[in-house]
């Protein structure tokens, strides 16, 4: 249900669960796990994360599965899906939600765990679990305010209300909207940066996420180690050489 193809230098993560609108079972949660951690050990430059058909990215978690359970089961439940989205921040390669659809609940929540998120026009956003009389489970309280901002999350979260692909564009929820065919825009997208040495990338990740956790002197304490890592790497030395040269630079990920 959860497939994962290698496609050009991309790696391409599809949730196919149409019948229920691609809704996540805690065993597609797990399976999810497995396919984000068989892209880490690919040779893919990003990981684009889509659902199967037209009208859903991903519809939440799966509401008739969440039913009479018990708490620790529950409490599982949720460290499980977090610790499965907090898989991308640790990959190799940045990930991309090209989100085609409703991304409701925890199906937004794995949109804003990817990297960058890019949205189709039919895409819609929202964390709706209050009407369930929930709060989100797998990151969104702490990953929305991160993204939009205190305000705009508190008021997402407590009126469950639907974000369309204009809106999103405009408070920063998603990167771009692209037009169909998702898939060659997502890709060609992707190749803005994926010329680019993974190492860096992935010290530039690293450093401006942590930027949303620590105090400012604590995150330029960090800059200043990842920056002097990146400076260590073969791809820096082959970087600078090419400006000197006059060349375009070829990165190895070392
Ligand atoms: N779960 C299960 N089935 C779902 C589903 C979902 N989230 N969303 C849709 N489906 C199923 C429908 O039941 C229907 O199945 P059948 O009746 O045909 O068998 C099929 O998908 C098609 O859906 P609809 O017939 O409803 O399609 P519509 O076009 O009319 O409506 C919709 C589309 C997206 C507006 C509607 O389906 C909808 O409102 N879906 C629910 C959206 C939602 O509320 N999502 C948030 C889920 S709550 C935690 C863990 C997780 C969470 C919290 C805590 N812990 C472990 C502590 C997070 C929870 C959530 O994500």
């Amino acid at each position: 249900m959860i497939d994962l193809q290698l496609d050009e230098e991309f790696a391409v993560l599809t949730l196919r669960r149409p019948a229920a609108l691609n809704a996540l079972s805690f065993e597609l949660i797990a399976q999810i796990g497995e396919r984000i951690a068989e892209a880490g050990r690919s040779n893919a430059r990003a990981l684009i994360v889509t659902g199967e058909g037209e009208k859903a990215f991903c519809a939440g978690a799966d509401i008739k599965e969440l039913q009479q359970r018990g708490l620790r089961a529950q409490r599982e439940g949720a460290e499980l899906g977090q610790a499965v989205f907090a898989q991308l921040d640790r990959l190799p390669m940045p990930s991309i939600a090209l989100v085609n659809g409703y991304a409701f609940g925890g199906g937004c929540e794995f949109a804003l765990a990817c990297t960058l998120r890019l949205a189709l026009p039919n895409a819609k956003f929202g964390l709706p679990e209050v009407k369930l009389g929930l709060i989100p489970g797998y990151g969104g309280t702490q990953r929305l305010p991160r993204l939009v901002g205190q305000g705009r999350a508190l008021e997402m979260v407590m009126t469950g209300r639907t974000v369309g692909a204009d809106e999103a564009l405009s408070i920063g929820l998603v990167n771009r909207i692209v037009q169909a065919p998702g898939l060659e825009a997502a890709k060609a997208y992707a190749r803005e940066f994926t010329g680019n040495g993974l190492r860096a990338l992935q010290f530039a990740r690293e450093a401006v996420q942590r930027a949303g956790d620590l105090p400012l002197h604590e995150g330029l304490r960090v800059e200043a180690d990842l920056s002097t890592l990146a400076y260590r790497t073969k791809d820096a030395e082959e970087g600078m050489q090419a400006f000197v040269e006059k060349r375009k630079a070829v990165f190895r990920d070392e």
